[in-house]
């Protein structure tokens, strides 16, 4: 198994999920964003974006889809939960919400993007129904 890796990125996900499983692998550390400073990258993953990870025939850059993979393949019925387990639902729905939904608010909230350019105030006025919205479905579900 081969994991392309940048330091604090979502590859990190999957890294980590590595380790738990005591599985054996390469890790390729690169610089970031590779796609600006390891240009050859973008031959092993065109979008640039990291993570790649390769497993055999398996070529996959979802760092949630490559946690489930390990899981279902090299950890059945411990860390992987299983189509006939009544929590599998609500396991795919967290896997899928942390990339899918919950990424966006995160990123309002804990980074500063260079592309706003809205003065402070309006920029909290038009994140905070969204965190709070965000926060009402992680206590619902
Ligand atoms: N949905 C992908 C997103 C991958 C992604 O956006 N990776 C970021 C790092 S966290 C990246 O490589 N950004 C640099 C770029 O796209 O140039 C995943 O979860 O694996």
């Amino acid at each position: 198994m081969t994991l392309y890796h940048c330091m604090s990125a979502r590859s990190f996900r999957p890294l980590w999920m590595l380790e738990e499983l005591g599985l054996p692998y390469e890790l390729k550390m690169l610089p970031f964003p590779p796609r600006v400073k390891a240009p050859s990258y973008l031959e092993i993953n065109p979008l640039g974006a990291i993570p790649a990870f390769f497993d055999g025939a398996a070529r996959m850059t979802e760092s949630a889809a490559i946690c489930h993979f390990l899981a279902a393949r090299h950890s059945p019925r411990q860390l992987n939960v299983e189509v006939d387990e009544v929590e599998f639902g609500v396991y795919l729905n967290f896997l899928h919400f942390g990339e899918a939904t919950l990424t966006f608010p995160q990123t309002l909230v804990l980074g500063s993007p260079p592309w706003l350019t809205v003065r402070a105030t309006d920029w909290i006025s038009r994140v905070r129904p969204h965190v709070r919205n965000t926060r009402r479905t992680m206590v619902v579900l």
